[in-house]
């Protein structure tokens, strides 16, 4: 909190307004009572116990036993988000002639919770040039199309890929592409965890969590930096509650109070926590936004001052941190507070309990990711972990906490434009010809690469390309130069009537993860390999549905670009051979080859460290130096405001999701959790509210440095003063932001906006 009070009662008693006193409790049991009991849910249980891994989030939840367990075997792992997914999954087909009913620019008027709720899309269709509206075409008609668009310059080739796809696809994917001479493998991951894939990389020679489930359930302290668990992954709560209830600490560090940060009431406890709620939050630190690396700096700084230094360790195990040492020391306490907006005391209650605690765990989301020093935020978890020795034992390390149900494996299976040497060398030995080294595009600078005109064809592997990116106008224009693009897709969103191609727009409809007829696989964001089972779709029955699964579709198209060639591609279509060249070229992938003979889930070696040796270069851990954030803001003049402007105020805004929606997909309107009726509010401190001298559910205008949005609802949360929230996609029309130039990764949460009236 901005105040120098901590303890768990004043977080309670600030939260003195009619929202809701706890994050989860009953309205999640409503929610599944609501759709388990109606005429679908017999379909939903079904689909809940299928074995296969949950949608929604990395969490890795539906295990060997059904869909209910977690990587460790344990039950009542599914929540609502779950749910919620999968409901959306289960919508009924968009009818035959819908398309031939509705123009382009009547689909356009649609808002996202439209968009999906249109239903599944079960025949592929395309939108030609000067034409008004998609037609349905036949699959033949299709691959002709493809394979001609795919027949160009490889640098002019791209893709896009979101992480709800199967490793299996996802290898295909890059295969296909790298096969061709493109490196062009833009990824949500880039607008996502790529600095910590990049942060960690650099630091222990590998770029995912080092924290298993199960070191998770025996560390005594855990600090949750920008993450709103409860509504985006609701299963590590149970975690957070069992470590509570063993003594341990928790440290949050956020500009908004969560309200299910502070206290939540997880339905896998019906008696425990259901009904009167857990305590989660042992200290809430609420600091400014984007100056995570000075809070992180304030608690080396004291981290220092008690002598809570593991000097043995560092020596040991790391490298250049004599150098982190003596930036810490020459940093005046003043330059941290400032930059931070948070107390001394404050950072020395963090510190102290990080550095009493035996086995810290330090894991983040995107309140840490997005931001234009998003790879210095990562360095300053990183270092504070390895000062305290905290990293390289059980219970304790770094765990980014993921987004997609598979970004993981997408990366692993090398969609990314860094491929590791390794990994390359192995394709090309499997292809036999030498690979193009050039740089591949990332997402941002492939929608430039796209608005300079240098793009003929984007193949979009699942996701959203359009409604993720920032400062919508460019992307619509952007992807607007690409002569073809080809959404492949379970439901229909934004980005299919707005990033529209010069020439043809396709989208092709695929089975869901639980309804493919073969058997894929799926990593978790703690390293856990599962094996999803075949299964089958409810709209299949039904006349006029061509539905087919990416593995086979990714297959037909490379058979017919390439023939039969070093590789028999058309044999891929059947996920095990796909798997045994997974085997082949992936590094610790190996047990996947054996997968289907032994039907054994594993979690990938060398990843979770358990002892002190990385696999960089020398074996020891690498710090950095982090700089201070630089903070500015634009002045009110920048933003051209009109002269009859009576009140306004320059704040920052964090752009996310609301408790009901799914990245770019919106599920239902408002958030309960936050207290938004609807999703056109501004979630604001009162006395920047009183600054300004608005009253709350005054309408007013957001204006960015793209856009503005009008008629905004104010409504007055505990977010730290000088920061607001609002909710993507619709936010994305009114900004351009920087990106991290390490990892091209936007700033998001820290967005500049005027707000008047
Ligand atoms: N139900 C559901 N589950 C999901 C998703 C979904 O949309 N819906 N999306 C999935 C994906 S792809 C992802 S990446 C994850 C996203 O999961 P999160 O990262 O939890 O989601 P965000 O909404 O981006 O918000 C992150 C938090 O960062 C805080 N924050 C904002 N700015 C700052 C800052 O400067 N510093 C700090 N310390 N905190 C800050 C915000 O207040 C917010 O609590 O969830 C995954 N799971
Ligand atoms: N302002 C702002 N912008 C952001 C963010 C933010 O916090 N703030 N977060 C960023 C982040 S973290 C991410 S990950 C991106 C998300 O960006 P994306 O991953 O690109 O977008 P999604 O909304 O998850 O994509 C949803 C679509 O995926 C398709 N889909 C679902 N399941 C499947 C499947 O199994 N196969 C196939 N082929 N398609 C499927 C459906 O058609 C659905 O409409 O957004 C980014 N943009
Ligand atoms: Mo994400």
């Amino acid at each position: 909190m901005a105040d120098s009070t901590s303890s768990e009662t004043a977080i309670a008693n600030s939260l003195g307004s009619p929202k809701p006193e706890m994050g989860g409790g009953l309205p999640v049991i409503g929610y599944w009572a609501e759709k388990t009991l109606d005429l679908k849910g017999g379909l939903l249980w079904k689909t809940l116990l299928h074995k296969s891994a949950c949608l929604s989030c990395a969490w890795g939840t539906g295990g060997q036993k059904g869909g209910f367990q977690n990587e460790d075997e344990e039950n009542l792992q599914r929540c609502a988000k779950s749910v919620e997914a999968i409901a959306s999954e289960l919508m009924e087909a968009i009818p035959p002639h819908f398309f031939e009913r509705f123009t382009l620019a009547e689909l356009q008027n649609l808002n996202s919770m439209e968009a999906d709720r249109l239903g599944r899309l079960s025949f592929p269709v395309i939108k030609r040039a000067h034409r008004d509206r998609y037609e349905r075409i036949s699959w033949d008609e299709v691959y002709e199309i493809v394979v001609r668009a795919f027949q160009k310059s490889p640098e002019r080739l791209a893709s896009y890929s979101s992480g709800r796809s199967s490793n299996e696809a996802a290898y295909l994917l890059q295969l296909l592409m790298r096969s061709l001479g493109s490196n062009n493998l833009a990824d949500c991951s880039d607008l996502c965890h790529a600095p910590s894939t990049v942060g960690l990389n650099q630091v222990f020679g590998s770029g995912t969590s080092m924290v298993s489930l199960g070191d998770l359930k025996q560390s005594d302290c855990i600090v949750l930096i920008g993450s709103n668990a409860p509504a985006n992954h609701p299963r590590l709560m149970n975690e957070l509650i069992k470590l509570r209830d063993r003594g341990g600490k928790i440290i949050i560090v956020n500009p908004l109070i969560e309200i299910g940060l502070v206290k939540f009431a997880s339905p896998a406890y019906p008696i425990k926590s259901l009904l009167k709620g857990s305590d989660i939050a042992s200290h809430y630190i609420q600091p400014i936004s984007g100056s995570d690396t000075a809070v992180f700096l304030g608690i080396q700084k004291v981290l220092l001052e008690n002598n809570w230094i593991d000097y043995d360790f560092l020596r040991q195990y790391t490298e250049e941190w004599e150098e982190v040492i003596a930036q810490v020391q020459s940093l005046a306490w003043e330059d941290i507070i400032r930059t931070c907006g948070v107390s001394r005391e404050e950072l020395e209650i963090a510190a102290e309990m990080i550095g009493t605690s035996q086995r810290v765990v330090f894991a983040w989301a995107m309140g840490i990711t997005q931001h234009s020093n998003a790879v210095d935020n990562i360095f300053s978890i990183t270092n504070t972990a390895l000062l305290t020795g905290n990293v390289g034992k059980e219970g304790a390390g770094t765990m980014p906490i993921r987004g997609h149900s598979n970004v993981q494996g997408f990366g692993s299976m090398g969609v990314t434009i860094r491929l590791k040497e390794e990994i390359m060398q192995a394709l090309e030995k499997l292809l036999q010809r030498s690979l193009s080294r050039k740089m591949g595009y990332d997402t941002r600078a492939l929608i430039e690469a796209s608005d300079r005109s240098e793009i003929d064809t984007l193949l979009c592997l699942g996701g959203n390309i359009y409604a993720a990116n920032p400062n919508l106008t460019q992307a619509k224009c952007a992807l607007g130069k690409i002569e073809t693009i080809i959404y492949i897709s379970t439901k229909p969103n934004l980005g299919h009537f707005h990033g529209l191609a010069q020439k043809d727009t396709l989208i092709l409809p695929v089975f869901a993860r639980f309804e493919n007829p073969h058997k894929t696989t799926t990593e978790s964001g703690n390293n856990f390999v599962r094996l999803n089972d075949e299964g089958a779709s409810h709209l299949s029955q039904k006349e006029g549905t061509e539905l087919i699964s990416e593995v086979e579709l990714l297959a037909e198209l490379a058979d017919r670009l390439h023939g039969n060639d070093v590789i028999n591609w058309r044999s891929l279509q059947d996920p095990q051979y796909v798997r045994q060249l997974i085997a082949q070229t992936i590094p610790n992938y190996e047990k996947i080859g054996e997968i289907d003979a032994t039907n054994q889930e594993f979690t990938i070696p060398d990843r979770i460290f358990h002892t002190p040796k990385f696999p960089t270069p020398s074996g020891k851990a690498k710090m950095f130096v982090t700089p201070l954030p630089q903070l500015e803001l634009p002045d009110i003049a920048s933003f051209d405001l009109p002269t009859d402007t009576a009140q306004v105020i320059v704040l920052v805004l964090g752009t996310g999701r609301s408790y009901s929606q799914h990245n770019t997909v919106v599920y239902k309107d408002g958030d309960y959790y936050r207290g938004m009726p609807h999703r056109n509010c501004i979630l604001m401190n009162p006395m920047d509210g009183d600054r300004a001298g608005f009253q709350e559910h005054q309408r007013v205008t957001v204006k960015g440095n793209a856009g503005k949005m009008e008629q905004v609802e104010i409504i007055y949360g505990q977010i730290r003063e000088g920061s607001a929230l609002m909710f993507y996609p619709e936010v994305n029309t009114i900004f351009s932001v920087p990106i991290d130039e390490r990892c091209g990764t936007p700033a998001f949460k820290r967005v500049p906006v005027a707000v008047y009236s």
